[in-house]
């Protein structure tokens, strides 16, 4: 059953959360894209939601593009299916400002799932997200969330701030390399040891993979000396996931992830507030943009005219008026 999204009373902010609760992949779809529109009235619902959820595993897969993201994500999918787990899949494009392009080849990638009751695939686009897609993608995921899948998985083109930023989302985070290129891995950022529990060498079957291999190791090495504080040693599995090789080796080593933050409570509760603070920052900054768009009251022009004529300046007047939100 579909319901009306047009209003969100109580009633209906009740019904939808029921209609989650019983798995409806239609009202999750519509609620998605409403989403995407950065609909206004979409907080309570939202509030309501995120209250009844936080009892799912999320793995986050990031990496270039076409490092093979959505191939080995369609694959890990199939080896949880067989073991009858529901698996929901959000495909997030921040380089992309319609649903085209990358987002239509994920669907492509992913077609052997679609008439599975219990797979969900959803490709965002940053279209239309006035307070960024990371947000975006948060809300989808405590939409998700609420309809109680036993893996949500969150895959995007990790380069920039914004997808490390949707990468918060996850509590363990895939990250694919491919050994073209033999030096890609010393050419990519420093931080990527930052980022991953789970390092990936797909299209393994190129001659340079067991270098790559080697370099990650050292790597993470690296930096396992620079921070001896940290029990998990990231494992490096080499995949090829066009012919679903290494695929539930990966499969075990997230397991394994999942089970050794269940094993560290007080790890697993700093990346929970770590979380819920980032999440936090994100809707503020989202708020006070949305502000100051509207202009209503927070930027009084004879305020904005003091800062022209010089008699004051664009710090005193920032630092001023969040003092007065206080
Ligand atoms: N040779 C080889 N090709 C692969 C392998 N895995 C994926 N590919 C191919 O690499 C291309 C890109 O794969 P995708 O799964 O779309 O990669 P992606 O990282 O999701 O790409 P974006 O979402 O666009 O960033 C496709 O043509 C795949 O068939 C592999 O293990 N070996
Ligand atoms: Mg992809």
């Amino acid at each position: 059953m579909a319901l009306p999204m047009s209003a969100d009373a109580p009633t209906d902010i009740c019904a939808i959360v029921r209609a989650l609760n019983a798995g409806d992949m239609r009202t999750c779809a519509r609620l998605i894209t409403r989403i995407e529109r950065s609909e206004p009235n979409l907080v309570p619902l939202l509030q309501a939601l995120y209250r009844a959820g936080g009892h799912i595993r999320i793995v986050g897969v990031t990496g270039s593009p076409g490092v093979g993201k959505s191939t080995l994500v369609s694959k890990l999918v199939a080896v949880w299916r067989k073991r009858g787990l529901r698996v929901a899949v959000l495909a997030v494009d921040p380089s992309s400002p319609y649903s085209g392009g990358a987002v239509l080849g994920d669907r492509l990638r992913m077609k052997e799932h679609s008439c599975d009751e219990g797979v969900f695939i959803r490709s965002m686009a940053s279209r239309g997200q006035l307070g960024g897609l990371a947000k975006a993608a948060g809300d989808a995921l405590t939409v998700l969330d609420a309809m109680h899948w036993d893996v949500i998985v969150i895959e995007t083109v990790g380069v920039g701030q914004s997808e490390t930023d949707i990468m918060r989302h996850a509590s363990v985070v895939v990250l694919l390399q491919t050994p073209m290129g033999g030096d890609d891995v010393q050419a990519a950022k420093a931080g990527i040891t930052e980022i991953g529990d789970i390092f990936v060498v797909n299209k393994s079957e190129h001659p340079e993979a067991d270098h790559t291999v080697r370099q990650l190791e050292e790597m993470i090495t690296l930096a396992l000396c620079l921070h001896p504080e940290k029990t998990w040693r990231p494992p490096v599995v080499k995949t090829r996931a066009t012919h679903g090789e290494g695929v539930a080796d990966l499969a075990g080593h997230i397991d394994g992830c999942f089970a050794h933050l269940a094993a560290q409570p007080e790890t697993a509760r700093l990346q929970l507030r770590d979380r819920a603070r980032h999440r936090v920052g994100e809707l503020l900054h989202y708020m006070l943009e949305q502000r100051l768009r509207s202009g209503v009251g927070l930027l009084p022009e004879n305020l904005i005219d003091s800062v022209v004529a010089r008699a004051s300046d664009p710090y005193a007047l920032a630092a001023g008026l969040l003092a007065r939100m206080d």
